[in-house]
C-alpha cells in the first residue's frame, strides 16, 4: 500500500520551484499559448523559442571514447527533489520547465521507460493526481513510453503539469460524446473522439478508484494499442498515456516528430509545443490534428462501431 503524499506536498512544491529558479538549478522557460480550434476541439500550442537552444545530450557515438549516457534521475539533484512516495518513488521538478510546477515521478531504481505502467506506478499516479499544486487549474499526468513516443530519457518517470480547468483537452470532449453502451470481458469498453483521425482510447476513472479500476482501465486500453499497432504492423512498441483525475488515455505512435515539430503525449491530447514561430506556422498551416495523425496511427476499421454517439 502507498504512502499518501504528504498534505503540505502544494506548499512544498511551490517554495522549491521558486528556490530551484533563483538558484538556477532549474532552467524555467518563458512561452505563449494560442488556441487553434479543430472542429469541436481546441488544441493549445504552447510556443517556447528559446528551448530550441536548450542543451541536447552529446550521443554516445560521437565521443572519442564512449561513455554511457549520463541518467539525471539515478540520483536527482537535491534542489529538484520533492519527496520521496513510498520506497520505490521520488518526486523531483522537472529541470526544464515551461510551466511551473511541473513535477515527474520516477522510480528510485532504474526501470525502463519502454515497459507499461506497473500496478504500482499507476497507484502512484493516482496518489499524484490529489495534489492541487496551481488554484484554478487541475493536473495532467503523462507518460512517454517506446522510441517514437516523444520520450528522452530511458528511465521510468512519469510527468505531472498543471492545466487550466477552462482547457478542454482531446479525451474531455470524447467523452462528453457520450460512455460507450458496450461492454467488453472487464466490464469497459474505451471510446475515442469520432472526429480525431488518429487511434487513441479513453476510459472514464471513477471518483475514488480502486487499484483494480485503475489496472483494468489501463489493461483494456492497452489492450486496444497494442492490437492497433499490431494491425498496422509496427514492430516498436510506442504510445502515450495521459491521465487525469476524471479520464485515461492511451494512443499508438509510429513516428517522434512530423516535419521537426516533436510531439509527447501532451500533444496528443490537444496541447502541442512548437519550439520556433516557423512551428508554430506549420502546425497552423497543417492543421493540429493532421500534425498529430502523422505522429499517431490511423484507427483501424472497427472502431466506429464500438460506440454508440
Ligand atoms: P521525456 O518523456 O523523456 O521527454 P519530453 O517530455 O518530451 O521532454 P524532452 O526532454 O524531450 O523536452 P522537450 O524539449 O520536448 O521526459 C523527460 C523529462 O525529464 C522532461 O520533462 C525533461 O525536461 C526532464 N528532465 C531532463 N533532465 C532532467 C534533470 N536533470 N532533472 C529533472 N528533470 C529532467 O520539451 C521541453 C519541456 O517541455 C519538457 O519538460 C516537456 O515535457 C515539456 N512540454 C512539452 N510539451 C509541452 C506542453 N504542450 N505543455 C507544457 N509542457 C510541455
Amino acid at each position: 500500500m502507498l504512502p499518501s503524499l504528504p498534505k503540505t506536498f502544494p506548499e512544498l512544491i511551490r517554495s522549491k520551484f521558486n528556490s530551484a529558479v533563483d538558484s538556477g538549478s532549474l532552467t524555467f522557460t518563458e512561452s505563449t499559448e494560442e488556441d487553434v480550434p479543430a472542429g469541436d476541439i481546441m488544441f493549445r500550442i504552447r510556443v517556447a523559442p528559446s528551448l530550441a537552444q536548450k542543451p541536447v545530450p552529446k550521443k554516445v557515438e560521437d565521443d572519442a571514447t564512449p561513455k554511457p549516457k549520463f541518467n539525471p534521475f539515478l540520483n536527482p539533484e537535491p534542489s529538484l527533489f520533492l519527496c520521496d512516495l513510498g520506497d520505490r518513488y521520488s518526486l523531483i521538478l522537472n529541470k526544464f520547465s515551461i510551466v511551473p510546477y511541473h513535477f515527474l515521478c520516477i522510480t528510485k531504481e532504474f526501470e525502463q521507460q519502454n515497459a507499461p505502467l506497473s500496478e504500482e506506478d499507476l497507484t502512484a499516479t493516482w496518489e499524484c493526481l490529489q495534489a492541487n499544486v496551481k488554484s484554478g487549474s487541475r493536473l495532467l499526468a503523462f507518460y512517454n513510453c517506446g522510441e517514437f513516443s516523444g520520450a528522452s530519457q530511458a528511465h521510468k518517470h512519469i510527468q505531472f503539469i498543471p492545466v487550466p480547468h477552462e482547457v478542454k483537452l482531446i479525451p474531455d470532449v470524447a467523452l462528453a460524446y457520450g460512455v460507450p453502451v458496450s461492454k467488453d470481458a472487464i466490464g469497459q469498453f474505451p471510446t475515442s473522439h469520432p472526429d480525431v483521425p488518429f487511434a487513441h482510447f479513453v476510459l472514464p476513472v471513477p471518483k475514488s478508484p480502486s487499484t483494480e479500476d485503475l489496472v483494468m482501465r489501463f489493461s483494456s486500453l492497452l489492450a486496444r494499442t497494442l492490437t492497433t499497432l499490431r494491425e498496422h504492423d509496427q514492430r516498436s512498441i510506442s504510445f502515450n498515456f495521459a491521465m487525469t483525475k476524471e479520464w485515461m488515455f492511451l494512443a499508438p505512435r509510429c513516428q517522434e516528430m512530423y516535419e521537426g515539430v516533436s510531439v509527447n503525449a501532451t500533444g496528443m491530447v490537444g496541447l502541442l509545443l512548437a519550439k520556433s514561430d516557423e512551428q508554430l506556422d506549420l502546425i497552423k498551416d497543417t492543421g493540429p490534428l493532421k500534425v498529430t495523425a502523422k505522429v499517431g496511427l490511423p484507427r483501424i476499421s472497427g472502431d466506429e462501431q464500438q460506440h454508440d454517439y
